[in-house]
């Protein structure tokens, strides 16, 4: 992949070198046109115009590569309700310590469910070096079913192996690595949750900075599929005058979870001394931590739907406040919420502090937060050029430079949703 990315700026550069000496030879051409203006017209109509270099050339290989599984999540056609609307994350980490980035799927499964031993699993890649992946999930001890959310890797037990932590509507699994296999170990460790609450974005954080990972979940909303109401039933499950799901306005929010690493293969549930829960009310997808006020201490971003999004500071002390709309970040430049869903940070500008993307649903842009340096942040998105495609709902993000110019571009994943009308 990264071979292809160079390969794709030096074709790109070439593409330059080419269209500069165009503009050069352009220039003569103006000069002598007095003189050969038949000479140009007629090459100009036995020569269609060249097309504008592509500014990037991607091409999907996933069947070449391998990577062929179904992805599993809800109806195929639409959703009854809610839990069939989120999706389900990807890691790409070197599992196996060979230099080489492997691919870990989270998958989910239906309201219908599946006969024993032919519901869908996670599944895990192994990289072979050739451009190819072999699906590794039994051998590596990855089989697992349920509805899968999102992923975050981490080695929590500074073993020199890349951990997994995967949540789940129901209990989350933490997957130790023992030297490329797993052992699923949350119970033990503490961080399966109560199997009731809806885990979403999650992250390894070292937030004490004692030298260990802590682990930070969101969670979406309380919701119990025992008794959710039916599409249409109130009038938060309309979408354009249209019944759909019910949710998540109308649903109880949920409150985000942290957990210390002891240091012996154990977490502790400290959310509460923690004040990750001293927050309004917020339905919670991804988490993003990053340290906006560079004071050495991570702070962490969570990206919240129909609600505003939060922004844990660290106050070194074990503690976090919710500095979400002092700093900015909770509202829109219009100071209206949105329904944000991926994040992503990096300093687009150069200027030494990182800033802050988040994607939201159709019919609304995503959403740019410049740091200012002084604990703010700036909605940006009109200026940046980023306010002008709201027909697509946005998911995952990212931001990468993938022309390796140096300046990080964005990347957004847009899902084929569920709603009737999409
Ligand atoms: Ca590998
Ligand atoms: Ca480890
Ligand atoms: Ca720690
Ligand atoms: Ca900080």
């Amino acid at each position: 992949m990264l071979r292809t990315m160079i390969e794709s700026h030096q074709s790109s550069a070439k593409t330059q070198n080419m269209t500069s000496g165009s503009t050069r030879a352009g220039r003569i051409l103006c000069i002598l046109l007095p003189f050969f203006a038949a000479q140009i017209i007629h090459s100009q109509a036995a020569h269609a115009p060249a097309k504008p270099a592509p500014i990037a050339d991607f091409t999907d290989i996933a069947k070449k590569a391998g990577l062929t599984v179904a992805n599993v999540f809800g109806g195929k056609q639409s959703s009854t309700y809610i839990l069939e609307s989120t999706g389900t994350g990807v890691a790409i980490f070197d599992y196996d310590n060979d230099g080489w980035p492997d691919i870990f799927l989270v998958n989910g499964t239906t309201l219908e469910g599946f006969p024993a031993g032919s519901a869908p699993t996670n599944h895990l890649y192994h990289n072979n070096h050739d451009g190819t992946f072999t699906d590794v999930t039994e051998s590596a001890g990855l089989v697992a079913t349920g509805w899968g959310q999102g992923v975050c890797v981490g080695d929590y037990d500074n073993d020199g192996w890349e951990d997994l932590y995967v949540t789940y509507y129901g209990k989350n699994r933490l997957y130790h690595n023992r030297g490329g296999t797993f052992e699923e170990v949350a119970e033990q460790a503490g961080v399966a949750g109560d199997g009731k609450t809806w885990g979403s974005g999650c992250a390894f954080l070292d937030y004490d900075r004692d030298g260990r990972l802590d682990l930070v979940v969101a969670n979406y909303a309380d919701f119990d599929l025992a008794h959710a109401p039916p599409p249409g039933k109130y009038p938060t499950c309309l979408w354009k005058g249209i019944a759909v799901f019910c949710g998540p306005r109308g649903l109880p929010a949920s409150k985000n979870i942290l957990y210390r690493n002891l240091g012996n293969g154990r977490f502790q549930d400290v959310t509460v001394p923690s004040r990750i829960d001293r927050t309004m009310g917020h339905f919670c997808f991804s988490v993003t931590p990053f340290d906006f006020d560079n004071d050495g201490w991570p702070d962490i971003f969570v990206a919240c739907d129909s609600t505003p999004n939060i922004l844990y500071h660290n106050n070194r002390d074990g503690s976090f406040n919710d500095v979400g709309i002092f700093s900015g970040v909770a509202y829109n430049l219009d100071g209206r919420e949105q329904a944000g869903m991926g994040s992503t940070v990096a300093d687009y500008d150069g200027d030494g502090h990182l800033d802050l993307f988040r994607t939201n649903f159709s019919d609304d842009t995503p959403t740019l937060y410049h740091n200012n340096g002084d604990g703010t942040f700036t909605d940006v998105t009109y200026p940046a050029g980023l306010g002008s495609r709201t027909q697509y709902l946005g998911w995952g993000t990212m931001f990468f430079d993938f022309d390796n110019d140096g300046w990080p571009d964005l990347l957004i994943a847009i899902p084929r949703f569920g709603h009737p009308l999409q």
